[in-house]
């Protein structure tokens, strides 16, 4: 792949807008390259199909290459999963969904990634969190995470270094007790966290400790934000 250098970090996937129709997106959303760019993508899909066996649908693109694997936005989704429904993923990519610790962990094979997370609260503000370096290991490193490189306005609250998934059925936490079950989610956690975005929806100000859609930073630990979106990119 090393004559397509050029062109600059490409990702590719199938796109829930574009049903089972190869898409790419470079990272500035340019079109003038888009037919060399989809001989690339059919490349890289053969590839992929032949590691994975089946075409996943993944969420779009945005126009400058983000593709999101979380997010919030209503309630109308239980996060309150299993391992094997956070490794397979859950939801509905146009609304609130979790991509799938497999899927995430797949992707990580095209190259290097960069993380963004969006929020907002109840109350109209938005902040968000960018991390230069986004890294989730397979699953035999219960799909470590490691962050780094963080800029934004909601604190840094997601720096993490090979720190393992944790589900309600899965204690892969550094604390004694099972963090997934104490704040009724599933997440990287230590002992136990400073973002809990799979937490439960509890639509703002709540009374019980660190359970609910929670950034330490931006609305602590008693406040459930109304909207999260987690999205990776390919870095230049
Ligand atoms: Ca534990």
């Amino acid at each position: 792949m090393s004559s397509f250098t050029s062109l600059g970090p490409i990702l590719l996937m199938v796109c829930v807008h574009h049903n089972l129709a190869w898409s790419a997106n470079n990272a500035h959303g340019e079109e003038g390259a888009n037919e060399t760019m989809l001989a690339l993508s059919q490349l890289e899909s053969q590839e992929l199909r032949q590691e994975s066996h089946e075409l996943k649908q993944l969420p779009c693109t945005d126009h400058i290459g983000w593709m999101p694997f979380q997010r919030r936005v209503d309630g109308t989704v239980n996060f309150y999963r299993n391992w094997n429904e956070y490794v397979a993923g859950f939801g509905n990519p146009t609304g609130e969904f979790w991509l799938g610790l497999d899927e995430i962990s797949r992707l990580m094979k095209l190259g290097s990634y960069e993380l963004r997370v969006d929020m907002e609260d109840f109350e109209g503000n938005w902040r968000y969190a960018y991390y230069k370096n986004f890294h989730v290991g397979e699953y035999r490193d219960n799909f470590a995470l490691t962050t780094s490189g963080y800029i934004g306005d909601a604190g840094n609250n997601s720096q993490m270094s090979k720190v393992q998934f944790s589900t309600k059925d899965r204690d892969h936490d550094s604390g004694a007790e099972s963090c997934a079950v104490k704040y009724k989610g599933a997440w990287w956690y230590q002992a136990c966290h400073h973002s809990n975005l799979n937490g439960q929806y509890l639509r703002g100000k709540h009374e019980s400790s660190a359970d609910g859609v929670n950034w330490k930073d931006f609305r602590g630990y008693y406040y459930s934000l109304k909207f999260t979106e987690m999205k990776m990119r390919l870095r230049a």
